[in-house]
């Protein structure tokens, strides 16, 4: 094995606790593996080579631990990240998991629910702060309805700005040196959930107190799971300079929320999505958000995380080898020609320069007779991939 796909801790690549932890339940199917505690989930990852490992508030510390129980967890985690040097980057809060969110945390109907979300947050985020964690993910899973008689949208989208704000402020006070990252998912675990892209997330974002302290975290599967294109959403997100952490793994579009392995369903996407990272020097962590099949013991496991991040590097090379082919980069220069001809159309808006676009005269069938070429360059990135050129 080529030790040029080695992961290391430069490429920053993280997983959550609750995704190499990931026990095979499904909605058909107990558990197929023994739940491991978070000190044997650390050393796991630093088996295979992670950088970094993120949780949720209850994959470290259950939800019902006394305060001394906390104390002793938290105290073991931070040796077992002490002796094998990983670090903990991100951290989030489970507001999806017990019943008390099942009609929503921040939205909920209910003003105890949503305080005690809002309680059960702040104490997150001192326990992620505490282990060292900058960016806080927000993912609301319950923040949805399967039917909208239940709830008015614009007043959920009032209570989810409500406590977003509470939260900013209360970073501020603390003096936490975090910032937010807000994860779109359409739907599931609910059956429509509110912000459902990240789109919607980067619009809400504008109307916060403190947008400066807030970002998106956006997840492949999220996207593809409403038939979306996630480079589109990663760009978009990244031109807004807000691109404060990702979420990688592999979905078929349309299906049910599957969580594959980063790049085992659509490489294609997964090889332009890498390239985009690595082409605009994304500097946060590569983190996987993901899980291994059903099917596996804890060997596939190792094998599911170790394949994260070998195809990420794998593809991070063939990017490489996209920038320096000769043939490729030849055909780029072709699609972008500009013969500068246009150059007073370009720019900012003056009457001058609309009154002469109006006067201009364009040759419009010669500019649809144009051939582009891009069969021959998609075919190029194809062999690329295939490892043939
Ligand atoms: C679920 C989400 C979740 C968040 C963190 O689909 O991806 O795992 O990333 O709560
Ligand atoms: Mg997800
Ligand atoms: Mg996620």
């Amino acid at each position: 094995m080529s030790d040029r796909y080695q992961p290391k801790p430069e490429h920053k690549f993280s997983f959550g606790l609750w995704t190499v932890g990931n026990v095979g339940r499904d909605p058909f199917g107990e558990p197929v593996r023994e739940r491991l505690s978070p000190v044997d989930l650390v050393y796991l990852l630093a088996e295979v080579g992670a950088w970094g490992v993120n949780f949720h508030d209850n994959d470290l510390v259950p939800i019902d631990a006394t305060p001394a129980e906390r104390d002793r967890i938290v105290s073991d985690f931070k040796k077992a990240l002490r002796e094998t040097g990983l670090v903990v980057p991100m951290a989030t809060t489970n507001l999806a998991s017990d019943p008390a969110f099942k009609e929503g945390a921040f939205t909920s109907n209910d003003p105890r629910v949503r305080a005690y979300a809002l309680q059960k947050t702040m104490r997150a985020i001192d326990l992620g702060v505490e282990l060292g964690a900058k960016i806080y993910v927000i993912w609301g899973g319950r923040e949805g309805v399967e039917t909208d008689a239940a709830k008015n949208p614009v007043e959920a989208l009032k209570r989810l700005r409500e406590a977003i704000n509470f939260l900013c402020e209360y970073v501020i006070d603390q003096g936490y040196d975090l910032k937010f990252a807000l994860e779109a998912k359409p739907n599931e675990p609910r059956g429509d959930i509110y912000l459902a892209t990240t789109g919607h997330m980067l619009a809400f974002i504008e109307t916060l107190d403190h947008p400066e302290m807030v970002g998106v975290n956006p997840e492949v599967a999220h996207e593809h799971m409403a038939g979306l294109n996630y480079l589109h959403a990663i760009a978009q997100a990244w031109e807004a300079g807000k691109l404060f952490h990702i979420d990688l793994n592999d979905q078929a579009f349309a299906r049910y929320d599957q969580d594959f392995r980063f790049g085992s369903w659509n490489l294609k996407s997964a090889f332009f999505l890498v390239k985009f990272l690595e082409d605009v020097g994304y500097e946060g962590p590569r983190h996987f958000d993901a899980h291994a099949y059903r099917t596996e013991d804890y060997e596939g496991v190792k094998e599911f995380a170790r394949g994260c991040m070998r195809t990420y590097l794998i593809l991070k090379e063939k990017a490489e080898q996209w920038n320096s082919d000769p043939e490729i980069q030849a055909l780029l220069k072709e699609i972008n020609a500009d013969d500068g001809s246009m150059d007073m159309f370009k720019g900012r808006y003056t009457p001058e320069k609309a009154a002469a676009l109006k006067m201009a005269s364009f040759d419009r069938v010669a500019l649809g007779k144009r051939g582009w070429a891009y069969e021959r360059l998609d075919q190029l990135t194809i062999e690329i991939l295939l490892g043939v050129r």
